[in-house]
């Protein structure tokens, strides 16, 4: 029977052990919910594993759902501060091994699948990955939501409920071919939907004016179309807490009376078929992870977003406090994940002024004191510029607010340095031009109270560049919270076999305090533990190159170095150097040169934005390289290349435990900060890598003698720019000359003449940003370092180990307990 346990809620996870609290979720009715969930939920007499995955996840739901319940009593009762977690992009993977890992019926679910003669693993295949996003900022917005749910902490995620997340990558002939993902074909047993909390968001029309008879100004939107949000809510169950939090993803629906007026009298069937323009903002997640759109539509899914979100908030705060809206910023945080739903600002302006009566000051004051605001690039073209005319014609009244923050925004600039005209344009919020344009971040600068980074040197960065002039007027606004990765997904679910070693030295305390971790350190002596350490990666190095056998077609040999480079395919990653290093193997091998040299197996997997020319020229070049290499029985014995297609959450969580070699080898300056890097270290991979993102800060834990650094340093990077000349480079490099001569002369494209002209125009072109011929030669000898190492495999091993214990830091309960204590509840 089931245990409602309010204390177990109440404990804070920080201080919680990692053991089987009572939960309220009754394990015994798993089975019979498994049981009435084929026969009445589904309506079936089979028990395919497809059927099972659904039936397990629909009871599993169902077991939440009492504890969900309270938890929202709960956070609506006690006056604590409410979180608002705003993201356009939650890349959420796969949610059954982790709500069973996290409710503690990992067990059970395993036992009720036998009485159907199925096993877990094979039922989890079952589940569409949640692809609701690109990449790291997706993730890791994902990760915090386990990491709020975990520490006890109210925190809700507002997303869009995308009905086609990140595209499927499937490669032909080397190129990379785009299919739609549409994730929701065979329904999705997890979400609720909750038509009651509906709200209705405005687009386009006209606004006007008008004084009432106290001579007060009142400001009307008369919207020329509203469309409906309707949340459908994800369940986000904390580890063995008792708290479930939720994602409430918006869709988005016409309502009755959408575009009946425009096809007035007589075709009532267009008008009803014409619906489908409002159910247009929620289709696609947009595919760029690194570049900014433009695109109207990207605009209305962003405003879409923000509108319902805070609507659903202020009809929260109204329940609890009525009208009054004086402890607004005391209850409540909206934290922006990146500028995306940054008009989420003049938003909550409008609905404080013109739909609840608010003056300007006081709605400011509110809305200045509630928001707050991460980056997460410095890349230029990263960056949101909208333009004017567009806002102003699709969000009038929005368009006129932002004017209105601007203008009293540059009194405070003019004060602080008179008679500066430079100063006042270059820190404008609109960029003046042949068009107007709104500079998102500068918007999002103002309103908050808190700017952050996602990494140390990426906040300094930020400080001393980007964002100086801001930084400047408002030094306190600033500050470093240095990302992570969930403990839970990435160590304690996807690596059983070294979760199961680490807990038999450790207990599990460190599930829910990875600092815990560094207690391995004292094992690195100990041959028994190094000897398990080693049988369990190489067990999930056989997992992996089973995987990686059945999506390449290419063999691996677990016995070879796994060398492994998985993230989105962008010219900053630099997976073009990592192939040059290949290549120049490849040559060696093939002039009889391996002195040295340790048998590897390279993968590489990611997705190029589909408008990303360079990107796409890249992974075939990935591809023909591969195939050269591994049609060659001389070479493969020492070397192997695979591409991996279609990267994503489920993929890693079998690549990561098989990892021996990680590659974080970004221009030193441009990689924000990297979470991929962390689930690596996690799982004790080394790293060979650049001094970029949180590269920086795992060398401070780990040490610069168990991580192999290379490259030029970002100030290095910035001060070789102008007088960069890659041709003098490569006439000193032979290694360099030998990868570029194969490349020229067309090995990896005899039938398929010129088609990497431009990758090696990149490598000799003195503007080249990313500067691979600066750093070739020195990855090549950390490369080499690392084969000398691997081929003393007990050292390696203790550097693993010492790399596992070192990762503490990255959790993301570490990084949220400092959202928590700096920004939230300051
Ligand atoms: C990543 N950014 C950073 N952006 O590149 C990475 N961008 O260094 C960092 O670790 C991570 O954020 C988390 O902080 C992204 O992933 C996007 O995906 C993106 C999407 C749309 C528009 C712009």
């Amino acid at each position: 029977t089931s245990t409602k346990s309010s204390a177990a809620a109440k404990t804070k996870a920080k201080t919680s052990k990692a053991q089987p609290v009572a939960t309220g979720v009754d394990h015994e009715s798993l089975a019979s919910g498994v049981a009435r969930q084929i026969r009445y939920g589904l309506c079936s007499t089979e028990k395919d594993q497809s059927q099972l995955f659904d039936a397990l996840a629909l009871a599993l739901k169902e077991q939440m759902l009492d504890e969900w319940r309270e938890t929202r009593l709960k956070d609506n009762d006690f006056k604590q501060k409410q979180v608002a977690y705003l993201s356009l992009e939650f890349l959420m993977g796969r949610a059954l091994g982790n709500a069973l890992l996290n409710l503690d019926l990992t067990e059970q679910g395993r036992q009720v699948l036998a009485q159907y003669a199925s096993e877990l693993e094979a039922v989890e295949e079952y589940e569409h990955d949640a692809g609701l996003g690109n990449g790291g900022l997706g993730r890791l917005a994902a990760c915090f939501l386990d990491s709020c749910a975990s520490l006890d902490l109210s925190v809700t995620g507002y997303g869009i409920r995308y009905q086609y997340g990140m595209f499927a990558q499937k490669i032909v002939d080397g190129y990379q071919i785009e299919r739609p993902d549409y994730w929701l074909r065979d329904g999705n047993p997890w979400e609720v939907r909750r038509a009651h909390r509906t709200v209705s968001v405005p687009f386009f029309g006209h606004t006007h004016t008008y004084e009432d008879n106290t001579g007060r100004r009142h400001h009307v939107w008369q919207a020329g179309q509203t469309v409906l949000a309707v949340p459908h809510d994800m369940p986000i169950p904390g580890y063995r807490n008792g708290r479930i939090n939720t994602l409430r993803l918006w869709k988005a629906e016409a309502d009755d009376d959408f575009n009946l007026a425009e096809f007035n009298d007589g075709d009532y069937t267009e008008s009803v078929a014409a619906k489908n323009l409002a159910e247009q903002i929620t289709m696609v997640l947009y595919p760029n992870d690194a570049s900014e759109n433009g695109k109207e539509l990207r605009l209305r899914q962003q405003y879409f977003l923000s509108s319902a979100s805070l609507q659903d908030l202020i009809n929260r705060h109204l329940d609890k406090f009525g009208n009054d809206f004086s402890q607004f910023s005391a209850n409540n945080v909206i934290q922006l994940n990146d500028t995306h739903p940054s008009i989420a600002v003049p938003e909550l302006m409008r609905l404080l002024m013109d739909k609840h009566g608010l003056g300007w000051d006081e709605a400011w004051q509110i809305t200045s004191s509630s928001v707050a605001y991460t980056n997460h690039t410095l890349l230029p073209e990263a960056l949101e510029r909208w333009s004017v005319p567009m806002v102003a014609h699709m969000l009038p009244r929005i368009m006129e607010i932002i004017f209105e923050i601007n203008a009293r925004y540059l009194e405070q600039v003019a004060h602080q340095w008179p008679g500066d005209c430079q100063k006042l344009a270059q820190m404008s919020i609109i960029e003046e031009g042949p068009v107007q344009h709104i500079r998102m971040a500068y918007l999002a600068i103002v309103a908050s109270f808190s700017v952050n980074g996602v990494a140390a040197l990426h906040t300094k960065l930020l400080k001393a560049g980007l964002f100086n002039d801001f930084y400047q007027l408002w030094p306190e606004k600033f500050n470093n919270r240095t990302n992570g990765v969930t403990p839970r997904r990435w160590l304690a679910y996807c690596n059983t076999q070294l979760s199961t070693l680490i807990s038999k030295r450790l207990g599990d305390d460190w599930v829910t305090d990875l600092s815990k971790l560094a207690a391995l350190n004292a094992f690195t002596a100990d041959h028994q533990f190094v000897k398990q350490w080693a049988e369990v990666k190489q067990a999930n190095k056989q997992v992996l190159a089973n995987f990686v056998e059945q999506e390449c077609g290419v063999s691996f040999d677990a016995k070879m170095m796994f060398d492994v480079q998985v993230k989105r395919i962008h010219e900053y990653k630099r997976q073009l150097l990592n192939i040059m290093h290949v290549i120049h193997l490849y040559q060696r091998i093939l002039s009889g040169d391996t002195q040295g040299m340790v048998p590897r197996c390279v993968l590489i997997g990611g997705k190029a934005a589909p408008g990303y020319a360079m990107a796409k020229q890249i992974i075939k070049l990935i591809n023909n390289v591969a195939h050269m290499v591994n049609s060659d029985p001389v070479v493969t014995p020492y070397l192997r290349l695979a591409f991996l297609p279609n990267y994503n959450v489920s993929a890693m969580e079998k690549i990561c435990p098989g990892t021996d070699l990680s590659e974080q080898i970004s221009t030193a300056g441009k990689e924000a900060s990297g979470t991929g890097n962390m689930k690596f270290m996690m799982n004790g991979a080394l790293t060979i890598g650049t001094l970029d993102g949180a590269n920086v800060e795992m060398i401070e834990e780990v040490g610069e003698e168990n991580f192999f650094l290379f490259g030029l340093k970002a100030d290095e990077v910035e001060a070789l720019k102008p007088h960069y000349n890659p041709s003098e480079i490569i006439a000193r490099s032979q290694a360099l000359q030998g990868v570029l001569n194969m490349l020229e002369g067309g090995h990896f494209n005899l039938v398929e003449p010129n088609i990497f002209d431009d990758i090696i125009n990149a490598i000799k072109d003195p503007n080249d940003q990313w500067m691979l011929a600066a750093d070739f030669d020195d990855y090549c000898r950390a490369q080499q370092q690392v084969a000398k190492t691997y081929q003393n495999q007990s050292q390696w091993q203790q550097m693993s180990i010492r790399n596992a214990a070192a990762s503490g830091r990255f959790s993301s309960d570490n990084t949220i307990e400092g959202y928590r204590d700096h920004i939230w509840m300051k």
